[in-house]
C-alpha cells in the first residue's frame, strides 16, 4: 500500500444544495443521504484538522426549516464559504442576514466571506496548523478581481460562484467562463474554487489550479450517472486528490421525465400556436435566468421575481 505522507490543507466542495424535501428524481431518504455525505466531509476534515471550503450554494433554498439547519450544524465540518445565489433571499446579497446560511454563521459553524477580496488566514480562524495559505472570495453577484498583493510565499485561494466550464457553454447562451481562461484572467491565485456549474472538472494553467467540484448530490434526473466528489487540496505543491462520495446508483430515477416531456410538448405546441420565436429546451428557472439576462431587466424587478418563486 502506498503511503501518502503529504498533509492535505483543505477539503474543497461547492453546490451542496442541502434540502429537507426529496428531489423528484430520488426514491431514497434524501435527508439521510445528505447526512452521510456531510459526515464523510466532517470525518475527513477532523482527521486532518482542515477546513472545508465551499464555493457557494450550501442550501437549495435560502430559508429552511429549523430541522434542516440543525442537521447541517450536526453533520457538516466547520467550513469557510461564500454565498451562492441559492443561499440568498431573492438572490440578493443585501438580504444575507435573513438567510439560513447566516444562522449557520452565527452558530459558529461557518465563516462566510461577504466582503469581496478580504483576505483571511485560516491559522487565525481555528485551524492553527494551516499556516502556508490564505483565502479570499467573492460572493454570488460580485465580479471577482485579481489579487495584486504579495503573499510572502503563502498560497492564495479564491472562491467564486459563477458559471465556469471546462471548454464550452453547457447550453446555448449560458455565457460561461472557460476554466483555463479564468486562471489567465484572474491573477494572484494559486487555487480558484468555483461553484454554480454542477458538472465537475479541474482546469490547470501552468502551476495554477481551478477546481469546480460539481454538486454534492444528484438532485436532477440527468445526473443519473454522475459520481459526486470532494477534492482534497495540498498547499505544499498546489495539488489535489479526488474523493469519490459513496452513492447508491439505483436511487435516482428518470421515469417522471416522460410525464415532464409530455407536458413540455404541450407547452411547446402552445407556444408554436402563439407564434413566438423562442424554444423551451431547459427547465423553467434556467429559461427565466436567460430571459432576465437577455432583456435588461432591472435589479429590483429581478429580485422581486426570485422572491416570488421562493414562496
Ligand atoms: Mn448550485
Amino acid at each position: 500500500m502506498a503511503l501518502n505522507l503529504r498533509k492535505p490543507s483543505a477539503l474543497c466542495g461547492a453546490d451542496l444544495h442541502w434540502r429537507i424535501d426529496n428531489p423528484i428524481c430520488r426514491t431514497d431518504d434524501f435527508v439521510r443521504a445528505q447526512k452521510e455525505k456531510g459526515l464523510l466531509a466532517k470525518s475527513i476534515c477532523e482527521k486532518y484538522n482542515i477546513p472545508m471550503l465551499v464555493a457557494g450554494d450550501i442550501f437549495e433554498y435560502s430559508k429552511n426549516w429549523p430541522e434542516l439547519i440543525r442537521i447541517v450544524l450536526k453533520s457538516m465540518p466547520d467550513f469557510i464559504c461564500i454565498p451562492g445565489q441559492h443561499d440568498l433571499p431573492k438572490h440578493n446579497l443585501e438580504l444575507f442576514t435573513k438567510s439560513s446560511l447566516s444562522v449557520i454563521e452565527a452558530a459558529g459553524k461557518a465563516i462566510v466571506l461577504l466582503e469581496p477580496g478580504l483576505i483571511l488566514d485560516p491559522s487565525e480562524l481555528g485551524w492553527p496548523n494551516q499556516t502556508d495559505w490564505l483565502i479570499t472570495g467573492f460572493p454570488f453577484g460580485v465580479e471577482p478581481k485579481s489579487n495584486r498583493r504579495r503573499m510572502n510565499g503563502k498560497r492564495m485561494v479564491c472562491m467564486i460562484h459563477q458559471l465556469v466550464t471546462e471548454e464550452k457553454d453547457p447550453f446555448p447562451g449560458a455565457n460561461a467562463e472557460i476554466g483555463s481562461r479564468l486562471l489567465e484572467k484572474l491573477v494572484g491565485y494559486d487555487l480558484i474554487i468555483s461553484g454554480d456549474n454542477h458538472q465537475q472538472f479541474v482546469s490547470t494553467l501552468r502551476d495554477k489550479l481551478l477546481i469546480n467540484s460539481g454538486s454534492m448530490s444528484r438532485q436532477d434526473a440527468r445526473q443519473i450517472n454522475f459520481q459526486p466528489k470532494f477534492y482534497l487540496w495540498f498547499a505544499e505543491d498546489n495539488s489535489y486528490e479526488e474523493i469519490n462520495i459513496p452513492i447508491d446508483k439505483s436511487v435516482v430515477i428518470q421515469t417522471h421525465l416522460e410525464t415532464k416531456k409530455e407536458r413540455e410538448n404541450r407547452i411547446d405546441a402552445y407556444i408554436d400556436a402563439m407564434e413566438h420565436d423562442y424554444e423551451i429546451k431547459l427547465d423553467f428557472k434556467t429559461n427565466l435566468e436567460l430571459h432576465i439576462k437577455g432583456n435588461d431587466v432591472d435589479k429590483e424587478t429581478e429580485q422581486f421575481i426570485w422572491g416570488c418563486l421562493e414562496g
